[in-house]
């Protein structure tokens, strides 16, 4: 057979990247970033590495139904029409027997999530979740919190950038394809890089200024900069008096946090601190200083990107070329949105579980917040939770203290994972629903924001190798089995002919390059022009409905406590050639890195009688393991650092059997430390112990 070209999306990442995948008799032959795309062809390690997921054999391939106790892996295959009329009856009869709210979902959010959002509206309940309060949830609300809009509304506009400071944030290694593209072509045009880490990572060694400050202190590091912009009157005076409300409140919060204190908290120096800002004056307005991505990590992570948006304020970077230009819709542009599944079903009246919107006005009610609607299971306040979609997405893995978790789900009738491969979650599941790897299936277009706003699909690029179904034909059999016939689509085309009502846009303009331009140039909104959807109609640096609501805008500063001895904090993070905890398994990522490490400061390892390479022993509570030391002078010395979604213990899994240590077990009653004013798990608020094992 000839070899076909197939546009696509990658699936080895939330990233998405759009993709060129070469196929003849359903092999693939070879995939690349979509060469009309900015990413020109470009891939990351995961992502060429996709093909190896869709030959895995240690992938559930078939629907299975338990049949020992939870978690014992013992299973019995099941048709699709057996599963789905299973999953379908017991739904029915737990939203008889205890409401139609009792039902709740999570997933992993993303551009594909309307369909999820119909068929749990369709349901009636309003308890539709994603898994960001285990990621970037603080950001989001930060940035609604100053911008009032969520954080994907603005775009980080890295290749106008001057200079560009990422703060918690490994650009190189916590990969988006088009983001690290972009990132580097500046950086050869001249734009300046700063780094803010615990650790010199691969994106430190390409930083301009690198500062390795004490872990947990970015908040002071930050009050420190924004003490020295407006000390100096080197901040953009006429865009804060045009734009931004509260600049004189936080003149006078400001006042005792000075570079000088903030240098001495954070272990830097305070002449570097004082350039620095300096240097980011020269460059404004095109600086971009990144409010984080992973920031579940503190109980002030929520303030950190809180004050990273007030300080592109006050150097006049929202809204600018260069720095966080405002995302364009369809309707910015002229054009019209897909249409929405989710509109095919009234709103749900009842209360969300997890208090979202109600007991917490200022959580956003879109995802909520789902670790909540796990507490209201085991309490049945506001009513009873007993039955738990998960669709692509791990708790088990992503939330901390896995067996606190379990212990919450015993108060779950049912549970339903959606999953493409094992995950702890879905061996601890009572239905496994395999779904098709993303070269093997196609989902519901989908629509990006941006300076040029566009719609994207994925095809299927190869037919199912195992009895697998695509995401949507899992909604379409469940929809049909319980009766929710507008969601029962027949074919992908039917559904995308569907969304594309309306638009004037039809399946074939999708022919050309795999994804359709909803306009021609970049379009940078004027903020001048732009509605600013916040109490004031501008940027809010005190948010009046916060203070009425008891939450500070400009909260003081707290130092973290220091780990006592033979402790450590623990921290982690991401590598290039592993996702999450997903990939571990992946022959060919797995050949690439095998097993985590864990990064200990030289004097710190000393102490301990710790070699580089020595085995350790980690632990805390009733958790342990042990993991090898990667001794080096390059982290500090109060930090143990491990790359996350190690340590898997499932009998499936030949590879990742038994490699490396699990990150999550470590935080032991972790599920309880959130941050009420972020909305998200704050993760390294926990010291492990350390020993030559
Ligand atoms: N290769 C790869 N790329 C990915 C992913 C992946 O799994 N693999 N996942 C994607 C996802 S879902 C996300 S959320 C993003 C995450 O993207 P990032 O948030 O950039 O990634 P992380 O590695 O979690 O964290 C970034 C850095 O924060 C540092 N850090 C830890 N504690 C502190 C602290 O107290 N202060 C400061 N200043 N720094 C600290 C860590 O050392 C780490 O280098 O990556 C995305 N891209
Ligand atoms: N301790 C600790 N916890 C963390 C982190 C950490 O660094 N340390 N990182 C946090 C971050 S940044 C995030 S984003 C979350 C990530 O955690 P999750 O939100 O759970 O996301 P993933 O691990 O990407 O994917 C979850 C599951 O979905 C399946 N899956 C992946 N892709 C697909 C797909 O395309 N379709 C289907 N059906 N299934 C798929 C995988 O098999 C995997 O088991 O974890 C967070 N939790
Ligand atoms: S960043 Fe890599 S793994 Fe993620 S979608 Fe893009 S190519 Fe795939
Ligand atoms: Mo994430």
């Amino acid at each position: 057979m000839a070899r076909q070209k197939v546009f696509s999306v990658c699936g080895m990442c939330t990233v998405r990247c759009p993709i060129q995948v070469d196929v003849a008799n359903n092999e693939v032959m070879f995939i690349q970033g979509n060469p009309h795309s900015g990413l020109k062809g470009a891939l990351c390690a995961r992502g060429a590495a996709g093909y190896a997921l869709t030959q895995d054999d240690e992938r559930p391939q078939y629907p299975m139904i338990r049949e020992g106790k939870r978690g014992e892996g013992k299973w019995r295959r099941a048709s699709w029409d057996e599963a789905f009329a299973y999953v379908a009856e017991r739904l029915s009869a737990i939203q008889e027997k205890y409401g139609k709210e009792s039902v709740i979902w999570s997933d992993r959010g993303g551009p594909f999530v309307d369909l999820h959002q119909a068929f749990v509206r369709g349901l009636g309940s309003p308890n539709y979740h994603n898994h960001d309060t285990a990621c970037a949830r603080g950001v989001q609300h930060a940035c609604k919190s100053v911008v009032g809009i969520g954080r994907k509304e603005l775009v980080y506009d890295y290749k106008n950038s001057k200079h560009i400071v990422l703060q918690t944030r490994n650009i190189l290694e916590a990969i988006n394809v088009a983001e690290v593209n972009s990132v580097l072509d500046a950086l050869d045009a001249g734009c300046k890089l700063t780094v803010i880490d615990v650790r010199a990572t691969v994106t430190a060694g390409k930083a301009d200024n690198f500062f390795l400050i004490r872990p947990g202190t970015d908040y002071a590091f930050n009050l420190g900069v924004i003490h020295a912009l407006i000390d100096s009157g080197r901040y953009d005076k006429e865009y804060v008096d045009a734009h931004v409300n509260g600049f004189d409140e936080l003149v006078k919060f400001i006042r005792p946090y000075t570079p000088a204190w903030a240098a001495e908290e954070c272990g830097i120096s305070e002449k570097a601190l004082l350039k620095f800002a300096n240097q980011l004056a020269d460059a404004a307005p095109s600086v971009i200083w990144h409010p984080g991505w992973m920031t579940a990590r503190y109980q002030d992570s929520f303030y950190v990107s809180r004050t990273a948006y007030i300080i592109n304020a006050l150097l006049g970077a929202i809204g600018a070329k260069g720095g966080l230009p405002f995302a364009n819709k369809p309707g910015d542009v002229g054009a019209k949105g897909l249409k929405k599944f989710v509109d095919l079903f009234p709103k749900p009246e009842g209360k969300r579980a997890d208090g979202a919107g109600w007991k917490y006005p200022h959580i956003d009610a879109g995802p909520g917040m789902i670790n909540l609607a796990y507490d209201a299971a085991v309490s049945g306040d506001p009513y009873p939770v007993k039955a738990y979609i998960c669709h692509r997405h791990d708790p088990l893995m992503a939330f901390p203290d896995p067996d606190a978790l379990k212990k919450k789900w015993e108060a779950l009738e049912l549970i339903v994972a959606v999953t493409f491969s094992w995950s702890d979650t879905a061996w601890n599941a009572d239905v496994v629903l395999p779904m098709s790897p993303y070269l093997e299936r196609e989902s519901p277009l989908a629509q990006k924001g941006g300076l040029k706003p566009q719609f994207f699909v994925r095809k299927r690029a190869l037919a199912p190798r195992y009895d697998t179904k695509a995401d949507w034909e899992i909604i379409a059999g469940l929809s049909k089995a319980l009766g929710l016939e507008p969601l029962a689509f027949e074919s992908a085309e039917q559904m995308w002919e569907f969304q594309l009502q309306g638009t004037g846009k039809s399946l074939a303009d999708f022919d050309a390059k795999g994804f359709v331009e909803l306009c021609e140039k970049p379009n940078y909104q004027n903020i001048a022009e732009v509605k600013i959807a916040t109490p004031s109609g501008k940027l809010e640096i005190v948010h009046p409905k916060w203070e009425q609501d008891g939450l500070m805008s400009l909260r003081p500063y707290v130092s973290p406590e220091k780990p006592p001895k033979g402790r450590f904090r623990i921290i982690f993070g991401r590598c290039g050639v592993h996702t999450q905890g997903h990939t571990v398994n992946n022959k060919l990522l797995f050949e690439q890195m095998p097993e985590n490490v864990l990064w200990l400061n030289t004097a710190s390892a000393k102490a301990l009688g710790v070699s580089n390479g020595d085995p350790v022993k980690v632990s805390n509570g009733s958790y342990g393991g042990v993991i090898k030391a990667f001794v080096n002078d390059f982290v500090h010395p109060e930090a143990a650092f491990m790359v996350h979604g190690f340590g898997h213990k499932l009998p499936p899994e030949s590879r990742a059997y038994g490699k490396g240590v699990a990150d999550q077990e470590l935080m032991v009653g972790g599920l309880e430390n959130w941050s009420r004013e972020g909305g998200y798990i704050c993760m390294q608020e926990h010291f492990i112990s350390v020993a030559k094992a």
